[in-house]
């Protein structure tokens, strides 16, 4: 098991840094839409013993660039104090589970994947889809930045490179490991602050012919489901289809093919090589044109979006509130990242929500960030019989009320907070 919190137990403050240009095109003209406040690193949960402590906070703002469209953060925080000890684990959940399974089947089926032929996985997390990749028979490596995490690789045997991924540590991995067949990043191309040295870093790893395979959420569904909770510091980046092709056009690559998934709370899955190494598939220039008939180069759309935020904020500040001035307890289910997003900017504290409850053993016994709330083992919904749990994991409910069919038997009820808050 990966021990418990570096991060959580130093009070030092890293401080941002402004991001006064866009990451992408580089024009200083960006607009920014939803302020999200002042709020705490969403994965940096609590020891009981540093509750009082001064906490770490730093300005939540999205904003949209009118040069090329892309939306990003205002602030860069420095990634070592976010990625270095990571608590999040892709097997938290058997959705991600299955989805990763599949994944690494697709990429063997159509990239004839053979013995011997590498296959990078960046921001490979505990190493699920490593291992699947790695029972197909190509050799895996990870690389990842999550010193407490590198455990979960070392007992399968499967080699890590501890680090971030640049252009600079490309070249090592190359003398190291030689060129990458595939290269993949599942949720982790949101979270590059240098994307042009990333992107040169793909160059420098990527076998002649070689992919990158990107599955990151997707910007459409974000403006759809209206999950503004998935705006979060790691999160730097929420990509569109028309920016993410410009940023590798600049780099003499381009998108070959991409398409729509479900998983999480709606991404998409990108294929990208060097410019004339793949033939570009129709879908490319159909999700592009179906970006532009919905307007996701307006920033009349993002403010539409904000406003729809702050419905959503008021809604379930009122409803919970309602709740407990009726004598109701409530409490959240699922510690995720995105529901401190929404707990900070519902100002939802341990007087409105007894507990959270999460089944990732790396989370219980601490507490939430910012909201100070107790995170506990999922038997605590049977002891304590809370009349309402928050969804903070929405992404996975249809998962969570398979699981939770006693509770709501016995007349417990969920509320699910987005695209509108409705109880279940
Ligand atoms: O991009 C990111 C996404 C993909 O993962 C990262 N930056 C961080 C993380 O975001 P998140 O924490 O919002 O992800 P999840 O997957 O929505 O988190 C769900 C939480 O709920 C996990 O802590 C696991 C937990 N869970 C549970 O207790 N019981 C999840 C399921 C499905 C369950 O049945
Ligand atoms: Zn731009």
């Amino acid at each position: 098991m990966a021990k418990l919190a570096g991060a959580r137990e130093s009070t030092s403050h890293a401080p941002s840094r402004l991001l006064g240009q866009c990451m992408v095109c580089g024009s200083g003209d960006l607009d920014a839409f939803l302020d999200l406040g002042q709020t705490a690193l969403a994965n940096r949960f609590l020891r009981a013993t540093f509750l009082d402590a001064p906490e770490p906070t730093y300005p939540l703002r999205a904003a949209f660039c009118r040069g090329c469209a892309h939306v990003q953060l205002t602030e860069a925080v420095p990634p070592d104090a976010m990625f270095r000890d990571y608590l999040y684990i892709s097997s938290g959940s058997d959705t991600l589970v299955a989805h990763l399974e599949d994944l690494s089947r697709l990429l063997a089926a159509r990239y004839s994947l053979g013995p011997g032929e590498l296959v990078i996985d960046i921001g490979c997390n505990d190493g699920t889809l490593l291992n699947s990749l790695r029972r197909l028979g190509v050799r895996p490596l990870g690389i990842d930045p999550a010193e407490n995490l590198a455990a979960f690789t070392q007992s399968a045997g499967i080699p890590r490179y501890a680090d971030y991924f640049n252009s600079k540590t490309a070249t090592r991995v190359v003398e190291a490991w030689g060129n990458a067949s595939v290269i993949v990043a599942t949720n982790t191309f949101p979270h590059i602050q240098d994307l042009h040295d990333f992107v040169e870093g793909l160059r420098i790893a990527l076998a002649p012919g070689g992919v990158f395979v990107i599955e990151a959420h997707y910007l459409a569904d974000l403006l759809d489901r209206v999950a503004f909770d998935t705006i979060y510091h790691e999160h730097v980046s929420y990509w569109a289809l028309g920016p993410m092709a410009q940023l590798f056009e600049q780099h003499g690559m381009e998108v070959v093919d991409v398409e729509r998934l479900t998983v999480h709370h709606g991404q998409l899955r990108t294929f990208v090589q060097r410019k004339g190494e793949g033939i570009v598939q129709p879908n490319v220039v159909r999700v592009r044109e179906e970006e532009r008939a919905r307007q996701m180069d307006r920033i009349q759309t993002y403010r539409d979006f904000a406003s729809r935020s702050l419905r959503i904020r008021d809604d379930l500040r009122s409803m919970i509130h309602s709740l407990r001035a009726e004598g109701r307890s409530v409490a959240a289910y699922g510690a995720s990242a995105k529901g401190n997003t929404l707990l900070s900017f519902a100002e939802l504290g341990p007087t409105a929500i007894e507990f959270v409850v999460d089944r990732s053993p790396l989370k219980q016994g601490l507490f939430t960030p910012g909201t100070h709330i107790a995170v506990v083992g999922p038997e605590r919904i049977r002891d304590s019989s809370p009349d309402y749990l928050l969804l903070l994991a929405w992404n996975f409910v249809d998962e969570i009320l398979r699981q939770q069919e006693e509770f709501r038997r016995r007349g417990g009820k969920f509320i699910v907070p987005v695209p509108t808050v409705t109880i279940v």
